[in-house]
């Protein structure tokens, strides 16, 4: 076993090229040869095929990283015969530099004077008969220098000439289909005045990209822009980068259409700009779903992985490996999944962690049920969580929100839902108006829910409203957790078992019951530092309930 850094080739002039696809992630076992990454240009784009056999073991680049030759974009382990044909350290330079594309070359170009102006294929390496895949211009046509003109493809790599001089085209001399070589005539523009600011047909350029030759180990040229990955559809897996000239490619990102589910009309398939347009209407008429709103708006009971990408969920026969009982999943069981699935999946969640010194509240909650222990109500710690919540919502608006479109909508009221434990599984009902609320009312509201929701019997009118949600794991154990957000609403609070901890008080440790919080909040409403900011007012409330008069 070695662990072996893949790098980028000599790639010629290409100097801090985009990465616009990872096409293996950590754990894939590769293949010799095994296109890696694509990266782009302005102009042209190429799979980095790997240099060894092995597997994944780290990537050190990711989508829009910038990268030149000899940067590093993965580790593989290998087995000892696989890095046997290129030396790790080695990576994937063992190839021929090469030159860049330049602009079709003119032929007998006139320096100054007005007139007609051959535009020819410039030197492209080692291509023969290269296949014009596409034509950009006609007949009539103004043309800017430097303006692709026409696209190229050998088997293994497509590429895009520019012209040389700005015009208009009189004759094009090449159409879909033709061979072409280096030297063959493909348009006669007609140019302005002063044009054309042209190469002259002198200047020694070529059009090739150099990777490695798939004689791994020698130092030979040969060009693999783009793959000739047909274009598929939604449904299909992504097998790697769809059948487009890098024009194409940068059209369609800059409208954000995925590339990979547009149907190309062009040769082989070929995606062009006019399928790209097509696309795009139809997804505006809504004839057509990209396959993240399918994702988004399927039902979220769906365990395939295969609309976001993921590989399939894995079917396994456990009985192979041991006994095993089957039982039906609760209707509950299934109908919170499906929600927390949506919900873990769209929310861009985070997390903040915080204690709070609950000693005297604790020590005011025993005292207080001990006082009133004829009235049958037992206060709750949380009780006083969900009005310290209702404080702390009131101090920080956007906690007890929910987005609506392009809106946010800020409530008014205070319906805080608790998550209770069920033997039928997950239950969430809501104590409605907890501003309006005492601890005790609070207390005897609770208990009488969480029994209705253990007992199978909350309306639905009882679980829905919450503005807000606590989930308290206290009475079980653990220290902090993640909480799911209960949608629509953008935060919700996990409270975990507190303990007796050492707390300096600036001379010694003292003993203080802890109680640790987990709030975890949309990102796409709320930032980081209010986050902070409501558990520190929370914690303060917590310390010194006398604060919530503040
Ligand atoms: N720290 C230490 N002890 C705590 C505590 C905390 N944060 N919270 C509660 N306790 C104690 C209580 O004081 C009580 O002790 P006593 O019996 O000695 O008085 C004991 O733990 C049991 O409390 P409880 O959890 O039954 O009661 P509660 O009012 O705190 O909570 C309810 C009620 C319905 C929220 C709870 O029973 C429940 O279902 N919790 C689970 C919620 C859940 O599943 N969340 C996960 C959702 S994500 O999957």
């Amino acid at each position: 076993m070695a662990i072996v850094e893949v790098k980028v080739p000599d790639i010629g002039d290409f100097d801090e090229v985009a990465v616009i696809e990872v096409m293996v992630k950590v754990g894939d076992a590769v293949r010799l040869e095994q296109s890696l990454v694509t990266v782009e240009s302005d102009k042209a784009s190429m799979e980095i095929p790997s240099s060894a056999a092995g597997v994944v073991k780290d990537i050190r680049v990711a989508l829009g990283s910038k990268v030149k030759e000899g940067s590093v974009l993965l580790l593989l382990e290998t087995s000892g015969e696989a890095v046997a044909a290129i030396p790790a350290q080695v990576g994937l330079a063992t190839v021929a530099p090469a030159p860049e594309i330049a602009p079709a070359v003119v032929a007998a170009a006139p320096a100054v004077l007005a007139g007609p102006v051959e535009l020819r294929v410039p030197d492209i390496g080692d291509f023969k008969d290269v296949t014009v895949i596409e034509v950009f211009v006609k007949p009539g046509d103004s043309v800017k220098v430097e303006q692709s003109i026409i696209t190229v493809e050998s088997d293994k790599a497509s590429m895009e000439i520019p012209a040389s001089a700005a015009g208009v085209v009189k004759e094009l001399k090449v159409k879909l289909g033709d061979k072409v070589n280096m030297g063959d005539l493909l348009a006669v523009l007609e140019t302005m005045g002063g044009a054309p600011a042209a190469v002259p047909s002198a200047a020694p350029t070529a059009a090739s990209v150099a990777v490695p030759s798939p004689q791994v180990g020698t130092p030979v040229a040969t060009l693999a822009i783009v793959a000739s990955v047909p274009a598929h559809l939604p449904g299909g897996a992504p097998v790697g980068l769809p059948h487009a000239s890098p024009s194409v490619r940068k059209f369609a990102r800059e409208l954000g259409v995925p590339l990979q589910e547009v149907k190309g009309s062009g040769m082989k398939g070929r995606i062009t700009e006019a399928d790209v347009q097509a696309f795009t209407r139809s997804v505006m008429s809504g004839a057509v779903q990209t396959q993240a709103v399918a994702v988004q708006s399927k039902s979220a009971a769906g365990t395939d992985g295969a609309g976001l990408g993921l590989l399939p969920w894995p079917v396994v026969d456990f009985a192979k490996f041991g006994p095993i009982e089957r039982k039906d999943r609760s209707r509950i069981k299934k109908i919170s999944a499906a929600n927390l699935h949506r919900n873990w999946v769209m929310i861009p969640h985070v997390t903040n962690h915080d204690d709070a010194d609950i000693t005297d509240l604790e020590a005011f909650r025993v005292a207080t049920n001990k006082e009133h222990e004829k009235s049958g109500i037992k206060v709750t710690m949380l009780a006083f969580l969900i009005k310290a919540c209702v404080a702390a919502l009131k101090k920080f608006p956007d906690f007890n929100a929910s987005i609506d479109g392009e809106q946010l909508v800020l409530k008014q009221y205070f319906h805080i839902g608790f998550a209770a434990d069920t033997p039928n599984g997950l239950m969430v009902p809501v104590i409605r108006d907890a501003d309006k609320k005492g601890i005790f009312q609070i207390s005897q509201e609770m208990s009488e829910l969480a029994k209705k929701a253990r007992d199978g019997k909350l309306s639905p009118a009882e679980m829905s409203g919450a503005g807000f949600t606590i989930s308290s794991l206290g009475g079980i154990g653990g220290r902090y957790f993640t909480p799911i957000i209960n949608a629509p609403e953008v935060a919700i609070l996990g409270v975990c078992k507190s303990t007796m901890e050492p707390v300096w008080d600036g001379k010694a440790f003292q003993p203080r019951l802890m109680l640790p919080l987990s709030l975890s909040w949309d990102h796409r409403v709320i930032d980081g530092a209010s986050a902070a900011r409501f558990n520190v007012y929370l914690s303060q409330i917590l310390g010194d309930f006398r604060r919530i008069l503040l």
